[in-house]
């Protein structure tokens, strides 16, 4: 994969597709660009059978500050007079990030190198898994700029921590540090801050070399069951299970099982 990012960069190693968002200077905020260019990166990891998980981390001390604020501003004079759409904003450039991260059927890790803020969290909250360095934190910004926490935060939080938690950490918009986040079930591991990096990678290639479409499946009907009640879900494991049932990797599992060897699963 290679792509002339200026906001992204993106590296594949071992199966594992690494996109680092990178505007450090203003800790990654979030803008025009950068969502164009993870779209596209996200769409490469779609795309590509040779890429089995994703990592998404930030370059420098943050891992995201969430939407641009100089941004927002320069749209104050843009569209004056009459409001500014921002719902129009959140549909077209947040909406497709976080719709690709659940539905890409590969599983997303967030390492998360620093501070997440704003819609940097909640595209944390949209990965599958959240391995935080030690100094990292989470910060639901949106309440300190008069917003309402977008980018499914409201559902993905609220599915982490539960709802109390949740009102609590948007209305009051206080830092929570990667140790407190990993007590309320925020992140699923903290790492010393220098250890992320190799940490972020053993995971990733551990999960590279399973079986990606169980893997897939297994995140789309986690996905449903938000939704279903036990009689759609009962049917719905049925339906993904035909398909999972059926794979090359699921026949190789059982084989070396019974033989007694490693499984050499080739994601299909
Ligand atoms: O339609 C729509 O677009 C709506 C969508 C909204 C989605 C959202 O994400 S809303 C929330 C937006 N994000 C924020 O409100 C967070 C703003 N940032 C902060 O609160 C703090 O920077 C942090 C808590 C994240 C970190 O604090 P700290 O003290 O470690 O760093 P700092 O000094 O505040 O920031 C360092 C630099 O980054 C600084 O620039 P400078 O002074 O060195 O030139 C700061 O201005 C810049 N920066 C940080 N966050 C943003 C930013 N620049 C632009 N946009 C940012 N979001």
């Amino acid at each position: 994969m290679s792509q002339n990012f200026s906001t992204v960069l993106t590296s594949v190693e071992n199966g594992v597709l690494t996109i680092t968002l990178n505007r450090p200077d203003s800790l990654n905020a979030y803008n025009e660009t950068m969502s164009v260019e993870l779209a596209a990166a996200l769409k490469a990891a779609e795309r590509e059978d040779a890429i089995r998980c994703v990592v998404l981390t930030g370059a420098g001390r943050a891992f995201c500050s969430g939407q641009d604020l100089q941004e927002i501003r320069a749209r104050y004079d843009a569209g004056s007079p009459g409001p500014i759409d921002f719902g129009a904003h959140l549909r077209s450039k947040y909406a497709p990030i976080v719709t690709r991260l659940r539905a890409l059927e590969k599983p997303v890790i967030a390492a998360v190198n620093g501070v997440a803020a704003g819609a940097g969290a909640s595209f944390a909250f949209a990965a599958d898994l959240r391995i935080a360095a030690a100094g990292a934190s989470f910060v639901m910004a949106f309440v300190h700029v008069g917003l309402v926490p977008d980018s499914a935060a409201t559902l993905m939080l609220q599915r982490l921590v539960g709802l109390g938690k949740a009102a609590e950490l948007c209305f009051l918009g206080e830092k929570v540090p990667a140790e407190e986040a990993l007590r309320i079930g925020l992140v699923n591991r903290v790492v010393a801050d220098d250890a992320l990096p190799a940490a972020a990678r053993e995971l990733a290639a551990r999960l590279a070399s399973m079986p990606t479409r169980a893997i897939g499946l297994t995140k789309r009907a986690l996905n449903r069951a938000w939704t279903a009640d036990v009689a759609d879900q009962l049917e719905y494991e049925a339906f993904v299970q035909q398909t999972a049932g059926n794979t090359a990797d699921h026949r190789e599992g059982v084989l070396a099982f019974i033989e007694k060897r490693k499984p050499l699963f080739q994601g299909r």
